[in-house]
């Protein structure tokens, strides 16, 4: 038997019955709720275009990847329940405004050129903060984090492919591209947290090894990822302090506007309202289908017990 010290100092996996702190443990509920309502409200900006899709190729792709998106905030739930939680507590506290979403999702898709660029740049940022919670402490969470990258490589991957597309194409095409980069940059970057600095947690998910990377850590590596990628796409990124310091190794990059990211996180984002009323309204007319859920379970737990 391990004490939870051990386990960390080790780097082996807490499971759901390890004893652990309860700050662990609220920090973990926290982190995963809000992990998971991402991926639901996620599906939000992009589900939008379902029915808009240019061709029947792309709505495929589309349809899939949005499924993903459910699919994953479904793993990230479960993992939640195995620290003692509900799902249906954590939609309640998400529709109320008491847990958190990521920022990202407060934005708009203009065109259907986001949906290339949230692909593109929302993945491939969700991709770089991900790979490395598959190495967190908490078992389940890693775990669930393993499959929902290879899932976000995907996402990725589909993003740059139709943004290439759109650059071999029309002027106006380009234009979309460029546009939906210019409003996506500053808010990719903010995904990655508050700077170091004015991080209320990372030190301590740093020690509980919940987090392997600083925020500000993660956000270089994105930045440095993502500069080669839209050079050989055409775009330009815009920052007029972005450029390579040979000194560093690393790309030096100018300050996201982290007023914009405190107001869109406390709920004055151009989408929050909407966001959530469509969350509610989603959660409100699904209420026959948990009911019938239930309803079978009971049927059928009756008639095992009866046999
Ligand atoms: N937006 O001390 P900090 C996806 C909060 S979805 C909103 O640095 P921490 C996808 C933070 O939670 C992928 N809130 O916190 C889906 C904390 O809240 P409390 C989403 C933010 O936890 C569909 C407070 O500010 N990814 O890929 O150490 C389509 C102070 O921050 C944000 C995840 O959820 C933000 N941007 O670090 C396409 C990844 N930033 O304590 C794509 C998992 C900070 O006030 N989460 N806050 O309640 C994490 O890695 C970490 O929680 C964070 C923040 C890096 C986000």
């Amino acid at each position: 038997m391990n004490t939870f010290d051990e386990i960390v100092a080790a780097d082996r996996r807490v499971e759901p019955r390890d004893d652990m702190p309860d700050g662990y443990r609220r920090t973990m509920v926290r982190q995963i709720a809000q992990h998971a309502h991402s991926e639901i409200i996620g599906m939000q900006p992009e589900g939008d275009w379902i029915t808009r899709a240019p061709s029947l190729r792309r709505k495929a792709i589309l349809l899939a990847k949005v499924q993903d998106e459910a699919g994953h905030g479904l793993y990230l739930y479960s993992a939640a329940e195995t620290l003692g939680v509900e799902r249906t507590d954590l939609t309640e506290r998400l529709i109320s405004g008491r847990q958190k979403y990521s920022s990202i999702f407060n934005y708009p898709a203009l065109s259907y050129a986001d949906v290339g660029v949230i692909g593109w740049l929302v993945d491939g940022a969700a991709i770089c903060n991900q790979v490395p919670l598959c190495r967190s402490s908490y078992g389940p969470y890693a775990r669930a984090m393993i499959r929902i990258c290879k899932e976000e490589s995907f996402h990725q991957r589909q993003g740059y492919e139709l943004l290439m597309t759109m650059m071999r194409g029309t002027r106006a095409q380009q234009e979309a591209v460029q546009n939906a980069v210019d409003r996506w940059w500053w808010p990719s970057l903010m995904m990655f947290g508050p700077p170091d600095a004015d991080s209320p947690n990372t030190a301590q998910s740093m020690a509980w090894k919940i987090k392997r990377h600083t925020n500000d850590e993660l956000r270089q590596r994105f930045v440095d990822m993502t500069v080669p990628q839209a050079d050989r796409l055409g775009v330009r990124l815009p920052d007029p302090e972005l450029r390579w310091n040979a000194e560093r190794g690393h790309h030096d990059f100018g300050t996201p506007d982290w007023d914009e990211l405190r107001r869109v996180i406390s709920g004055g984002g151009h989408c929050n309202a909407e966001r959530i009323e469509r969350r509610r309204a989603a959660h409100e007319n699904g209420a026959w289908v948990r009911e019938a859920a239930e309803a079978y379970a009971a049927k059928h737990g009756r008639e095992r017990r009866a046999a």
